[in-house]
């Protein structure tokens, strides 16, 4: 069995959700903050058997986009912020930034 983590964009999570549903998979849905933009994105435990792992990372890729934003980053905390310049930056975001573990145990109580 293997722990599949995945950062996504809120805009795609519902539908991600749906799409892992309707396949089977069972999945939770965290709200989550990401470091660098400090803004939400949603972050999905999805536990999956082994042999379902690459139809779930082909479901993930057909459903979160990667877009375009622009961004002021805000300065570092705690960092010296006289030296700080924030100039707009673009960066691209997703589709999803995806972990695979292995698990060692599994249980329902
Ligand atoms: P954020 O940390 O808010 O990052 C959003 C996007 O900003 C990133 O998109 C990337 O394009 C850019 N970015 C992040 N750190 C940067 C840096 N130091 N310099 C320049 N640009 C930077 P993604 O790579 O698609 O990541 C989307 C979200 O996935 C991240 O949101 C974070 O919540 C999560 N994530 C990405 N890599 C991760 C990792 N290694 N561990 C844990 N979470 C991660």
């Amino acid at each position: 069995m293997k722990m599949i983590i995945a950062v996504v964009q809120d805009k795609d999570a519902a539908k991600l959700m749906e799409r892992l549903v309707a396949s089977g998979q069972r999945a939770t849905k965290l709200a989550s903050t990401g470091g660098f933009l400090r803004e939400g994105n949603t972050t999905f435990l999805i536990g999956s058997a082994d042999e379902e792992v690459e139809t779930v990372l082909r479901t993930i890729r057909e459903v979160c986009h990667a877009r375009e934003q622009l961004v002021t980053p805000l300065s570092p905390v705690g960092g010296p912020s006289d030296a700080y310049v924030p100039y707009p930056v673009e960066v691209t975001v997703g589709g999803a930034t995806v972990f695979v573990l292995n698990i060692e145990r599994f249980e329902k109580v």
